[in-house]
């Protein structure tokens, strides 16, 4: 076995008997890439597909982690043990204050959560595989539910929304109404809305907007075959205020995905999304080598000097490729 095959099977076996350390280091083998993050994803898939995945967007400083937080409160009281996966642009690794500035981590070091911060640069694989990767890590060693905060969509390269089960999306009165949601594009991938700062003026006016928007979306068939209307949750996140009726929403949400089989669906589509995102970055990684050796540099000479054209230099590389995997003279 090789080495990363050795240590990966060993910290994962920790792990899964409830080894917080083990954990930890599961969890930045899996965003460092590479052979180990291979073999803890086989380990750890067979035993993921549990967790409710809930992601929670919106703009930076709408309240996402003091939101979080409070729900990192209330969900250990009712026997869940949940865990956060905070994917922050600004985040350092090992942030103290990654749940808003009121909770710190050491607050929530309890047996029952875990809370994991992940930041956006230095991914060599690419936050598109690290974060499912995370994801299932905390699935697979039994946390439940498992939130995943980001910034708003198009702000990172992560799509919480195909991550999720359920999206959450926060909006506050001060930074905007849901016209500036709609135009992030926040409005289709919200599952629940939640206007948070409703101790500021012009909450309730935020809340009409989006009702608005709602009723017009209905109007013009966006709505959910099955009738879903997502229901937005007033909340004031540093008292928290709103995080019960926010965690109820999301409950009745996982219901409703269950018991209309879109749970199944949207299960299936992230799958597929994330076999083809390993898929395409093989395929590039491979690409680049074929380009990069002596006949693809020839090729790309002969473009150059207008001998050869790039279609006819791409195909002949890609044979080239295809024919070298069967072989098995491959360079992966
Ligand atoms: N007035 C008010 N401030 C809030 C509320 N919730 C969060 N904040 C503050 O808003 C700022 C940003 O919060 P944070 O949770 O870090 O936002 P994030 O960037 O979306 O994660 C912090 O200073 C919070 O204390 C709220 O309900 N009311
Ligand atoms: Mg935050």
């Amino acid at each position: 076995m090789t080495q990363h095959g050795h240590e990966a099977d060993t910290v994962f076996a920790r792990a899964l008997a409830g080894d917080r350390r083990a954990l930890g280091r599961l969890l930045s083998l899996v965003e460092r890439g590479g052979p180990a993050a291979e073999r803890i994803t086989e380990l750890a898939h067979p035993h993921s597909g549990r967790a409710h995945i809930v992601g929670i967007t919106g703009a930076p400083g709408a309240g996402k982690s003091t939101l979080t937080g409070q729900l990192m409160r209330l969900l250990p009281e009712r026997s869940f043990r949940p865990a956060v996966l905070a994917v922050d642009p600004s985040s350092p690794l090992t942030g103290g204050a990654i749940l808003g500035d009121r909770i710190r981590m050491d607050d929530l070091a309890g047996e029952s959560a875990f809370i994991r911060s992940m930041a956006t640069r230095g991914h060599s694989g690419g936050l598109a595989l690290a974060v499912p990767g995370a994801l299932r890590v905390f699935d697979a060693v039994g946390y439940d539910p498992v939130i995943v905060e980001t910034v708003g969509v198009g702000q990172v390269e992560v799509d919480v929304a195909g991550a999720a089960d359920t999206t959450v999306v926060v909006v506050t009165p001060g930074w905007g109404d849901a016209v500036q949601a709609n135009k992030a594009g926040l409005l289709e991938v919200a599952d629940i809305f939640v206007v948070n700062k409703a101790d500021r003026p012009g909450a309730a006016d935020a809340r009409r907007d989006l009702e608005l928007m709602l009723d017009l979306s209905h109007v013009t068939g966006q709505e959910d075959a099955a009738g879903y209307r997502p229901p937005i949750v007033m909340a004031q996140a540093l008292d928290g205020t709103g995080a019960d009726a926010l965690w109820e929403a999301v409950a009745e949400h996982r219901s409703h995905l269950e018991a209309t089989g879109q749970m199944a669906d949207r299960r299936r589509r992230r799958l597929r999304l994330e076999v083809i995102s390993r898929l395409d970055q093989m395929a590039q990684a491979q690409a680049a080598a074929v380009l990069a050796d002596d006949v693809g540099r020839q090729l790309l000479g002969e473009v150059e000097q207008r001998q050869m054209a790039p279609t006819t230099a791409a195909a002949r590389l890609a044979e080239r490729l295809l024919t070298d995997r069967r072989s098995g003279r491959g360079t992966g």
